[in-house]
């Protein structure tokens, strides 16, 4: 059998479905509201692959910094045999643990992009002759259907992602992340952590604009995928700490009144001035939070492992 293996659970048109439902249940609902996976088409991944590299956003640099240093525990700590990482997009720091992982036998990335898949699962097999991959083509908050492969089973989820849901989808998706495992699997996590305002408000909104152009970016979306006509420089972007929440918030604000057609949708959108249509949220936490998370999952978190300055943590959880 072939070591490069792909699998589609989404259908080819469950994007486009998914995207006019999200559209029209989001922006004729207050306040106005678009969900953050709409980002990632190949001008929004490209945009986000910018961002990783800004002086203001750290998160990347950090868990990387985790990774490096805390491979060799998270491989001594699992033995896994089988990776299934969720949102794996281009896998760069995932190679790291693959790399630690002396007794992977398969690598099962997970995403909605077939060219990220494909491209991953390609340069890793060429790289490390022996390790199958079998790459599933779905959306991480779907119900999983993960290939025969031996155990122990470790499930990655990294880049502080889960900080996109909020608390009750976050409670369902790690409920069914842990349905996933039988005894002496592993959950791998990352989370960025709750840290000074201005440090995190800085991260969502640079100096360059990069953010500021990815969260306009959904508008381009939209636009292409539903024949709208949405003026991106009519909007502003918004980025705000929720003290309450502990999370991150971005917006686009509308400059002035405005209506927008969404053709596909046979669909007008009235936006008064200052209106805001809520784009993101990015949950920042603390280690108690992410330890009673996991419990209330039937996850136990055995380790956390933060950077040297403490401002992102990788935890190990298992079932
Ligand atoms: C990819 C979801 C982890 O929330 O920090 C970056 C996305 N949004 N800048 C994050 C994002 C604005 C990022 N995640």
């Amino acid at each position: 059998m072939s070591p490069f293996q792909i699998t589609r659970t989404l259908p080819e048109d469950a994007t486009d479905a998914a995207l006019r439902a999200d559209v029209r249940h989001g922006l004729t609902t207050t306040p106005k509201t678009l969900p953050p996976k709409w980002f990632y088409d190949a001008h929004g991944s490209e945009l986000f692959e910018q961002i990783t590299e800004l002086p203001e956003y750290y998160p990347t640099r950090a868990e990387r910094e985790i990774l490096t240093t805390r491979a060799p525990d998270i491989a001594t700590a699992t033995a896994a045999r089988t990776l299934i990482e969720l949102g794996s997009g281009s896998s760069e720091k995932t190679r790291l643990v693959i790399d630690a992982l002396t007794q992977l036998h398969t690598y099962v990335p997970v995403d909605v992009s077939e060219t990220a898949l494909t491209q991953a699962g390609q340069a890793l097999i060429a790289e490390r002759p022996g390790l199958h991959v079998h790459a599933l083509i779905a959306d991480f908050t779907a119900r999983l259907e993960l290939p025969d492969t031996p155990g122990p089973r470790l499930v990655a989820f990294l880049g502080g992602t889960i900080g996109n849901l909020l608390p009750t989808e976050r409670a369902e998706f790690l409920t069914s992340v842990r349905a996933l495992l039988s005894p002496g699997d592993a959950l791998l996590l990352g989370t960025d952590l709750v840290k000074d305002e201005e440090i995190l408000v800085r991260a969502y909104d640079d100096a360059a604009g990069v953010t500021a152009a990815f969260n306009k970016n959904v508008l381009s979306v939209v636009n292409r995928e539903l024949g709208a006509d949405f003026d991106p420089t009519a909007f502003d972007h918004v980025a705000l700490w929720d003290t309450q929440n502990e999370w991150i918030e971005m917006r686009l604000r509308s400059r002035t009144a405005q209506t927008v057609k969404i053709p596909a949708l046979d669909l007008a959108v009235d936006f008064t001035t200052d209106e805001e249509l809520h784009t993101e949220i990015s949950a920042k936490f603390r280690e108690s939070g992410v330890r009673n998370e996991l419990a209330a999952a039937d996850l136990h978190l055995t380790h956390w492992w933060t950077d040297e300055a403490g401002r992102f943590a990788l935890s190990l959880s298992v079932a």
